[in-house]
């Protein structure tokens, strides 16, 4: 079993949000850039590593992790000298899920509704997120500490950080002030310098 994490991954894609959460664990990774124009992550090779032909993925100890929060999880328990995540006896553990899962379960959708201008539904109540309004109010106060776990950057601020970095550019996130200073503070990660600079 290998302790090297093969990496799938496409730059322009959520495999950002693993990259930036490899370079912050220090994990030994190997990376393997799939071109989308080429069609290499619809192939049989990588649909038997993940059959929805998506990016990001990891193999490690011959384990496949998708998903960029899961891996985001995975990562801060898989490397836990890095301090990513409470313990599992810490109540910030709580905290700590309560929005990793709020982020990808509400925020992620309720940024692409608002980036592709999808149509308001009949029953917004059925909808995981709801309302766009009281998700990005629940957001502020997620990150109203600082950080999510206040003083302590965690695995859940490389996914939200993610998210409103990424909602902020593709305007699919209202420009609030506290999500702007929130995503330069993120900015500031050498983890996320070194990968939009390409160094890693
Ligand atoms: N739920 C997945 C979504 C992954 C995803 O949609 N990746 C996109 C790039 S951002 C992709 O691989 N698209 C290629 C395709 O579906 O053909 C996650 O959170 O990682």
């Amino acid at each position: 079993m290998s302790e090297t994490v093969t990496f799938y991954h496409n730059p322009v894609s959520r495999g950002r949000i693993a990259h930036w959460m490899l370079e912050e664990v220090g994990a030994p990774y190997e990376t393997r850039v799939l071109s989308f124009d080429k069609g290499e992550h619809k192939t049989p090779e990588y649909l038997a590593v993940n059959p929805m032909g998506k990016v990001p993925a990891i193999v490690h100890r011959g384990v496949v992790v998708t998903e960029a929060a899961a891996i985001c999880t995975y990562l801060a328990d898989a490397f836990p000298a890095a301090g990513l995540a409470p313990a599992a006896d810490d109540p910030r553990r709580g905290t700590y899920l309560r929005w990793l899962f709020f982020g990808a379960g509400c925020v992620e959708p309720a940024l692409i509704d608002r980036m592709f201008a999808r149509p308001p539904v009949e029953r917004p109540g059925a909808l995981g997120y709801g309302i766009y309004e009281a998700t990005l109010h629940a957001l502020e106060l997620a990150i109203a500490p600082g950080w999510i776990l206040g003083s302590q950057f965690s695995a859940a601020d490389v996914y939200i950080g993610s998210q409103i970095i990424w909602g902020l550019m593709t305007k699919g996130l209202e420009a609030r002030p506290a999500f702007e200073q929130y995503a330069a503070r993120c900015k500031t990660r050498p983890a996320l310098q070194r990968v939009a600079a390409g160094d890693s």
